[in-house]
């Protein structure tokens, strides 16, 4: 019995790695072990011999148990010692830099637009991409051949063969939302449609998918003088000026009468646009009251209410209000260069962290 002590403890302090020690726990206390084959030879024994053989070998037993159970714990923490020499980490170093995206300029003049016109009571309103041709053309006071639809350089939907239902268009302004917001909300009512509007054209200041906001005001005795009103207050909010002067050219479109295209005085001193003072005009948008026949064809009693309607091109008051020459730029991917032309966006701290100066 001392001999199988002697042997396992032996053996198992000096054992390699686990593997080699669970090969001695199968050897010495395994269903076959040496053990418990002696233990199993317990039954042949006389009572007198067993009495004192079987305690020897259980205890035999525990003993071998705790041996290996020993010997494993010390490996595991060895092990542990040795990752924990290879293995640190500098808690103290600061941590990685993630680049933050920006908001596109023309996303940020969209919600600077909405935010300035929400101010004054008007919400907004949205609709599909692409129109019928009665929604984008014919309720606009442009009926079959008018020569504005030609104008608008339209994209029409493909048709089959032999499927003569009337085209579907991309819709070329976002008027058709105004239509629709007259079916649904009646008047009185204010509203401004941004959106995307899209038209064949394609050159330094066209691109073929662009941005417009409209804005629509029905109520009963409204005239041009709330329209000017509420187009200062904006160029005022938008150009964060004090005062600006606005100059009402008059302009024909199909869907107002009287129309005028709006100017604000501005200054182009070394090709920096200043608004509000000099000696130039700068046109901004479209505007003028809505045709009666319009009003007609969003279901608005025309005898009882009025309206006035604006349009302008979000790209264009964007590349205006920031500088940017180019309105093909807007659809680069890489915009650090808007940096230049003091788009103020780009420097918020935290906005652009990751982005080189
Ligand atoms: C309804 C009634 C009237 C919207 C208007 C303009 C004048 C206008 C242009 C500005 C630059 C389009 O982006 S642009 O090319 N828009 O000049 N838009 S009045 O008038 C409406 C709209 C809807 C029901």
């Amino acid at each position: 019995m001392d001999d199988l002590r002697e042997k396992y403890l032996t053996l198992i302090s000096a054992a390699a790695d686990e593997a080699a020690l669970e090969e001695l726990r199968v050897q010495a206390v395994g269903k076959k072990g040496e053990i418990s084959l002696h233990m199993r030879s317990l039954g042949k024994m006389s009572p007198e011999e067993r009495q004192v053989a079987g305690p020897a070998l259980n205890a035999l037993k525990d003993e071998v148990n705790s041996a290996l159970n020993a010997r494993k714990s010390a490996m595991a923490d060895a092990a542990l010692e040795e990752r924990l020499k290879s293995e640190w980490l500098d808690v103290t170093l600061p941590g990685r830099q993630r680049p933050a995206g920006t908001i596109h300029p023309i996303s940020q003049v969209w919600e600077e637009v909405t935010a300035i016109f929400s101010d004054m009571g008007f919400s907004v309103a949205e609709g599909p991409q692409i129109e019928t041709d009665w929604y984008n053309f014919d309720a606009l006071n442009m009926p079959g051949h008018h020569p504005a639809r030609a104008e608008m350089d339209t994209f029409y939907t493909h048709r089959a063969e032999g499927d003569d239902r009337p085209p579907h268009v991309l819709r070329t302004h976002t008027s058709p939302v105004q239509i629709r917001s007259m079916e649904k909300m009646g008047a009185p009512m204010r509203i401004i449609c941004p959106g995307r509007v899209y038209r064949a054209d394609y050159d330094q200041t066209h691109t073929p998918m662009f941005h417009q906001v409209e804005g629509l005001a029905l109520d009963t005795g409204i005239s041009m003088a709330n329209l000017k009103w509420c187009l200062e207050e904006f160029v005022k909010a938008f150009f964060e000026v004090d005062d600006v002067e606005l100059r009402f050219r008059a302009s024909h479109f199909p869907f107002t009468e009287p129309s005028a295209e709006v100017d604000i005085r501005c200054s182009w001193a070394d090709g920096q646009l200043k608004v509000g003072e000099g000696d130039d005009w700068l046109e901004i948008l479209g505007s003028g009251m809505v045709h009666p026949k319009v009003l007609a064809a969003g279901g608005i009693d025309a005898a009882k209410y009025q309206g006035f309607a604006f349009g302008m091109g979000i790209d264009r008051i964007a590349m205006l209000k920031y500088g940017i020459p180019d309105l093909r730029a807007f659809f680069d991917s890489d915009l650090r260069w808007l940096r230049h032309y003091g788009f103020a966006a780009l420097d918020k701290p935290g906005l652009v962290s990751g982005l080189s100066r």
